[in-house]
């Protein structure tokens, strides 16, 4: 049985790759069962009102929030806007840019119910990258925060699909703020099929051209209804709060959808350092914190002294918690991070662990509803304590938008995630490199992370890349950037003491023959460490 598809344009599905090319979905456990029909805005934002959340805190914010009553109120006279003024067709693509604040939840809740495909791209994308992505996606109409208008507005001549475009937080006479005030409160939500495309995030990919992955209605339930109900477990009494962008799937679900699935309430920032973000979760009671590794071991030097009793969980994804950093978190504020590797073509975290559960080391085991496993070359399930490439199913799975490369993310219905794993006899699944970040020095396979994770542990390093350089006589050398502690000296000798640490605490044939001390490491917006940058320097 299948349910029609309520998009009149149909340039989703006809881009989505050829069944064959599919992963095959796992949809039999029955928090995954979802009927036919069904808009994820009515699920997570109308069905809440109607269950008599309407009074509720729903997203907290610096210069004021919002109940979920009045982001519905919002969304319906955004979707209004949409659809009266801006002429959205179901299934037309509506490109989103702004940092995380009412707003932002906002639009993206009014593209849902007006039945259009979600575009949300990170604030600090620049013209280049937005016309690329507005060009894959044939993107017609965009909402996005006047403070952001430079970029997207330097991106339209080279964009003749973009035809609509409004400005939130704008006092033009036809901003979106000025249309929604004549626009009734509520909406009528498009009855879209539960295997309608809800959004195309692409990915925030360090090299080549950007892939758009596609996900359904259903799948923005899928990633509720799995992480947070098997690793995270919170409540309507929970108060969320994080780093990652809205336009990053990982700050879709932590900042914005998981909260809603359980009626809690989420703290948009629209801009976070580790002392802000201290500031945050002591000044709004915080529970729950989503951030990457970096984040966590930046808060921990601060942590001391500091008031936070309230926060009781907290997430690391987005690339490899190193263990040195888990151990200093959990030394300053006694809690057990919670580490989950996720990914944008799965759209969330399908690897995981509760506190409870954590082994180290390790990122955590297939979490309900998701099976992994590690290949050999020949697609063949690597033994125990093999190191493969990592490859997972369940109910949510790559699509990528009219690209080849979906041959190289879904392999035999399974998606093949591009990291290089081992398993061990319990199924707790250990993170070793990107598969394409393996060095290979000497006829050594070295992990970079592994390095990383070892220099990371002496107590002058604040953070480090480890790649693989040339080298004339050994072909490839593990070298090490570093960026030390205030009050540390970038000197030979503390090279020295490095690499003799190093060659301490793992195999000797590991230790970085080159370091170079830096001030800052390249990462992207979403705090990933961009080892192809280190590499071509
Ligand atoms: C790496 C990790 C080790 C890994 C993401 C949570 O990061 C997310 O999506 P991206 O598409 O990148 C995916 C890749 O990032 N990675 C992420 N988490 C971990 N490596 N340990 C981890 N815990 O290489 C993965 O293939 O940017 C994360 C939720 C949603 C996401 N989109």
């Amino acid at each position: 049985m299948k349910a029609k598809s309520a998009h009149l344009d149909t340039f989703a599905r006809d881009n989505l790759p050829p069944r064959s090319q599919w992963p095959e979905f796992l949809l039999e456990r029955p928090e995954f069962r979802y009927p036919l029909r069904m808009n994820c805005a009515t699920e997570l934002l109308d069905k809440m009102v109607s269950r008599g959340f309407g009074h509720r805190p729903l997203i907290r914010a610096p210069d004021g929030g919002c109940t979920y009553t009045e982001l519905y109120a919002q969304a319906n006279r955004i979707a209004h806007v949409l659809v009266r003024d801006m002429g959205l067709k179901p299934g037309n693509r509506v490109l989103l840019r702004g940092p995380n604040n009412p707003m932002m939840a906002a639009c993206w809740f009014a593209v849902m119910k007006a039945g259009g495909v979600c575009v949300a791209t990170m604030p600090l994308l620049r013209a280049k990258e937005l016309t690329e992505i507005v060009q894959k996606a044939q993107i017609g109409l965009a909402l996005c925060d006047k403070r952001l208008a430079g970029e997207l507005e330097a991106a339209r001549p080279a964009c003749p699909t973009l035809q609509g475009v409004k400005y939130w937080y704008d006092d033009a006479r036809d901003s979106l703020d000025a249309l929604c005030m004549r626009a009734p409160q509520v909406f009528a939500n498009v009855d879209t099929a539960a295997d309608d495309v809800a959004l195309i995030a692409f990915t925030s990919g360090t090299t080549g051209r950007p892939k758009g992955t596609m996900h359904f209605h259903r799948d923005v339930l899928a990633m509720c209804d799995a992480f947070p109900r098997s690793c995270l477990g919170a409540a309507k009494d929970d108060v969320f709060c994080g780093t990652p962008p809205l336009a990053f799937t990982f700050g879709l679900g932590g900042m914005l959808a998981f909260p809603m699935r359980v009626g809690a309430s989420t703290v948009l920032v629209e801009k976070l350092t580790p002392e802000t973000l201290l500031e945050t979760i002591q000044r709004f009671k915080a529970t729950v914190c989503f951030t990457a590794p970096t984040m966590y071991r930046a808060m921990a030097g601060l942590a001391r002294g500091q008031d936070l009793r309230t926060l009781k969980k907290c997430v690391s994804a987005g690339e490899a918690l190193p263990d040195a950093t888990r151990q200093l978190f959990r030394e300053a504020t006694g809690i057990e991070i919670i580490d989950g590797i996720g990914s944008t073509e799965m759209i969330h975290i399908f690897i995981s662990h509760t506190p409870e559960r954590v082994r180290r080391g390790a990122t955590g085991y297939a979490i309900p509803g998701y099976r992994a496993t590690v290949l050999d070359e020949e697609g063949n399930a690597c033994k125990p304590g093999v190191v493969g490439r990592l490859a997972v199913k369940g109910p949510t799975g790559c699509r990528y938008l009219a690209d080849d490369r979906q041959r190289n993310y879904v392999q035999n219905g399974w998606n093949v995630t591009g990291d290089a794993y081992l398993m061990d006899e319990d199924g707790y699944f250990f993170y070793q490199a990107r598969t394409d970040d393996m060095i290979i020095s000497a006829g050594y396979n070295i992990a970079g992370p592994e390095v990383e994770g070892a220099l990371l542990a002496h107590p002058a390093v604040a953070e480090c890349g480890v790649v693989g350089a040339p080298d004339a006589e050994r072909g490839t050398i593990v070298k090490a950037y570093v960026r030390l502690k205030p009050g540390n000296d970038k000197s030979e000798a503390m090279a020295k003491q490095l690499q003799e640490h190093v060659r301490n605490v793992i195999a000797p044939y590991k230790y970085p023959r080159a370091i170079e001390f830096v001030d800052a490491l390249p990462r992207t917006e979403t705090g990933k460490l961009q080892r192809f940058k280190l590499r071509s320097q």
